[in-house]
């Protein structure tokens, strides 16, 4: 007779399974694979309550299809270049890799202890050289397809890292890091060819809907931003002093183009300075100043008022002759579609807006039954038909669309064009902890790619404290006995780029070196690759919904044209764990309100959390640490312990003649669990658990008791299906009903479906009094069970609207009554 005590099963498992493998594949093909896969962490600090959180969701999908019978693949590894180690150095007077392995090293035993079912073995740092030989093998593959190239452009500096950002990290106008308004400077820049594959990373979302959140496809929708259009060129007008020339737009409306009025430039945009006449130049200065002086924020505020300065040019109208007046203002982006467009006031907001301002003329082509724009200030935007529109009177808004491209067309001045948000993406970065650009700029030969038998170009060892520390230029270009080379093309004297790669093209591929972390002959072994490729379930937070996740879409498919992997998307399925809050908000520092990790798992122990984690609510909601009770998962899993204690029914015997009810109960608990871990309700599986382990103690406390071959059948399928969430528990216990470890590769229970039959009752859920479900529940459902199964009913969380709970009134097994807050 033991105690439960989480400890000492903490200190006697995680060597047992080590030594046993447990979590090694096979990789031999004997059984169908599946590639399970956490977002890998970044080595900042010790792991946190979000790590906890997301590493619980993963670990129950990688340990259910290891019951399940598939060889599974779930590795581990860290993200491990980036701006944070840099700091730290610059700091503390030391080399960044000295912070990254020793926070590395502190996570990497945590997530020991956290039981993670990870195969160690295929461990891998994005900041190991033989890890970035392979980023720089693949940026090289990149450059000779022409995806990988340099321009002057302007770009986002962060004026307080003295660093360029990616459209993508900056936020409101703000540096993603630190908050720090950001700037725009001109540099000579990598960048990857992503618009090339704008369509394609469009169209395949198609393959993704319904195994990705709605939510992060409309994100990547969204930033994709294909707009089907057209492009049309307008002649500017000659001046005394300035020639003719053509400017290009472009519209999602051509069947508007009769209620075209004026006309606007970006007025941030060179074409402006082009455009303006010698007499309205000083006003467009003075006005560019100002522009400039804004943030991205107040820029993009529809509720700012319009501003603009005009040019002195007209625009001929190519449909109609009508000479437009051309202004340059900023509320026309410069680097989205050509920077110019024509306006039509009548059926654009923002030009109304803006022709209200100046006076301009409003001329509504479009009858769609509302008053008139120019007396109600509400553009309109709805269907109609068309007027005052030449050729084009009478047809319909899409009839006159592709009408207006004809015309166009014809005439030479226009055509269909097709525009997308998406912008290439910017990789290069003036910093030292990241991997370097294999590249060597030679007077003679200009770009010399590094030979790949030269690879990895590693960093110089050299550098270290303020050495470190930003100054516009990369860090790199101070170690000048690294700098300085022979061209390997020439032998002349040449330079190696001081650039190095932004962190999220070392995260874009390492889904894919996990096959074969130790592979020396390329990023990975051909042999193996398409075995497990794609991952079959990715987890991970939402705040990667665009920038990693299109990214590592965006890699696959060039790694897939270049011939190397037959994937087309890296990720079949994907899942977004929620956040742990703390009292309804994030933890932070400010409020206060962080919990730490370590102390909940001295606590609580590791298995109270995870289950803490999982049963709170479902994976994609967010968790509020106030309103759990890791205490009541501690004690409901040392309830189940302790059936295992007291089972003195003889292994093997043949389960039919014991307690009907009892096998009923199991075995409709071991199908149900199926179906739903298959569609991700971890949460709705522990409630039905805590029903099996009740009704489990009830049998083992009356009638044939402890001796009843039920129950050893019961207790065998808590501990297999308790091994998803509560990994050390469920071994001891499976331990003690004599099998040997490990519980992990016990197979999932089969269930005789000639059982499934059950006395069950109707519960009725209410939100604010009104029924909303009906749950057939068994009649000794308890009140915890039955209070997160009613929770879990999309019925009852349309019902609720995204409103809080304000109190669950739960009268087990017949009524739930919910009162939002
Ligand atoms: C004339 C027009 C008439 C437009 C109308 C709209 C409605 P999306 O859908 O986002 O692609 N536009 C084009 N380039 C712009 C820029 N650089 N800055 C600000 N606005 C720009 O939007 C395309 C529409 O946004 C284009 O179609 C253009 O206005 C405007 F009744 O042209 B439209
Ligand atoms: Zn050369």
């Amino acid at each position: 007779e033991g105690v439960y005590s989480f400890a000492a099963m903490e200190a006697k498992w995680p060597q047992v399974w080590e030594d046993l493998k447990v979590f090694t594949p096979a990789d031999d093909g004997s059984r169908e694979r599946r590639y399970v896969l956490d977002m890998f962490p970044y080595p900042s600090g010790d792991l946190h309550m979000g790590h906890a959180e997301a590493f619980a969701m993963g670990d129950v999908v990688a340990r259910y299809l290891r019951q399940k019978g598939f060889d599974v693949l779930h590795p581990i590894g860290w993200d491990s270049f980036g701006l944070p180690a840099e700091n730290a150095a610059i700091k503390r007077n030391a080399h960044p890799s000295e912070w990254t392995y020793a926070n590395i090293d502190t996570q990497a035993a945590s997530f020991k202890r956290y039981a993670i079912s990870a195969d160690w073995s295929r461990r891998l740092h994005t900041s190991d050289p033989e890890y970035y030989r392979w980023t720089q093998w693949l940026f090289k593959r990149f450059y000779e397809r022409g995806l990988a190239y340099r321009k002057d452009s302007p770009v986002n500096w962060c004026p307080k890292d003295l660093t360029v950002l990616a459209n993508e990290q900056v936020v409101n106008g703000a540096c993603e890091r630190c908050g720090t308004p950001v700037t725009k400077k001109s540099l000579n820049q990598w960048y990857f060819k992503i618009t090339d594959y704008a369509d394609r990373l469009l169209q395949d979302m198609d393959q993704l809907q319904g195994h990705w959140p709605e939510r992060v496809l409309a994100m990547q929708r969204n930033w994709i931003g294909r707009s089907e259009g057209a492009h049309v060129r307008f002649v500017i007008e000659a001046t005394e002093d300035r020639a003719e020339r053509e400017v290009t737009v472009f519209t999602t409306r051509p069947d508007t183009l009769y209620g075209a009025t004026f006309f606007v430039v970006a007025a941030d945009a060179h074409l402006a300075l082009d455009l303006v006449t010698p007499e309205q130049h000083d006003e467009l200065m003075a006005y560019r100043e100002k522009v400039k002086a804004l943030s991205e924020i107040e820029r993009q505020s529809t509720e700012r008022e319009k501003t603009g300065v005009f040019t002195g040019r007209y625009a001929i109208n190519p449909l109609n002759g009508e000479k437009l007046p051309v202004w340059a203002a900023d509320y026309v982006l410069a680097d989205y579609g050509t920077g110019a467009i024509m306006a039509v006031p009548a059926h654009d907001q923002r030009d109304l807006d803006f022709a209200k301002a100046f006076n301009l003329p409003v001329r509504a082509v479009l009858d769609t039954g509302d008053e008139d724009p120019s007396e109600t200030g509400v553009a309109t935007t709805g269907e109609g038909t068309l007027k005052n529109s030449g050729e084009l009177d009478g047809l319909s808004k899409s009839e006159g669309i592709p009408a207006a491209i004809e015309i166009l067309e014809k005439l030479g001045t226009g055509e269909k064009f097709v525009n997308f948000r998406l912008r290439d993406w910017l990789l290069s970065r003036q910093r030292f902890w990241g991997t370097p650009i294999p590249i060597i700029h030679c007077g003679e030969c200009g770009e010399v790619p590094v030979p790949d038998d030269q690879l990895p170009v590693r960093l110089p060892d050299n550098l270290r404290g303020e050495a470190l520390s930003p100054k516009g230029t990369s860090p790199l270009a101070a170690a000048v006995e690294w700098v300085n080379v022979d061209c390997p093309n020439c032998g002349r004297a040449a330079q190696r780029d001081t650039d190095t790669m932004d962190t999220f093209v070392d995260s874009s591929w390492y889904f894919l070196r996990f096959v074969s972390p130790d592979y020396t002959e390329g990023p990975f072994d051909p042999e193996k690759i398409n075995n497990w490729m794609p991952v079959g379930q990715y987890v991970g937070g939402v705040e990667h919904a665009i920038l990693h996740l299109l990214y590592a879409r965006f890699f696959t498919k060039v790694i897939k044209d270049i011939g190397l992997i037959e994937a087309n998307e890296p990720f079949s399925a994907l899942l977004n764990q929620g956040q742990v809050l703390n009292g309804g908000k994030a933890m932070s520092k400010s409020l206060g309100n962080g919990v730490d990790l370590g102390e909940q798992l001295d606590k609580f122990g590791v298995d109270a959390v995870r289950l803490t984690m999982v049963f709170a609510s479902p994976p994609e909601d967010d968790v509020d640490w106030a309103d759990v009770s890791p205490s009541g998962s501690a004690k409901f899993l040392a309830r189940a312990w302790r059936l295992g204690q007291d089972v003195s029914s003889e292994p093997g015997v043949d389960p039919a003649s014991g307690d009907r009810a009892l096998r009923t109960i199991t075995h409709k608990t071991i199908a149900d669990a199926a179906e739903l871990l298959d569609n991700n309700k971890f949460n709705v599986v522990v409630a039905r658990l805590m029903e099996l382990v009740n009704a489990t103690r009830k049998t083992i406390d009356s009638g044939a008791g402890a001796a009843d071959p039920a129950v050893r059948e019961a207790v065998e399928a808590v501990a297999v299906i308790l091994s998803l969430f509560a990994p050390y528990t469920a071994e001891d216990l499976w331990n003690t009903l004599g099998h040997p470890a490990s519980v992990a590769n016990a197979g999932w229970p089969k269930h005789d479906e000639a059982l499934l039959v059950q006395d069950t009752v109707t519960a009725v859920v209410q939100v604010q009094g009104k029924v909303r479900d009906r749950l057939d529940v068994s009649p000794d459902i308890t009140e915890d069970a039955l209070r997160a199964l009613a929770l879990a009913s999309e019925n009852v969380q349309r019902a609720l609207d995204g409103r809080g709970i304000r109190t669950v009134i739960v009268r087990a097994p017949k009524l739930v009554n919910i009162v939002p807050a």
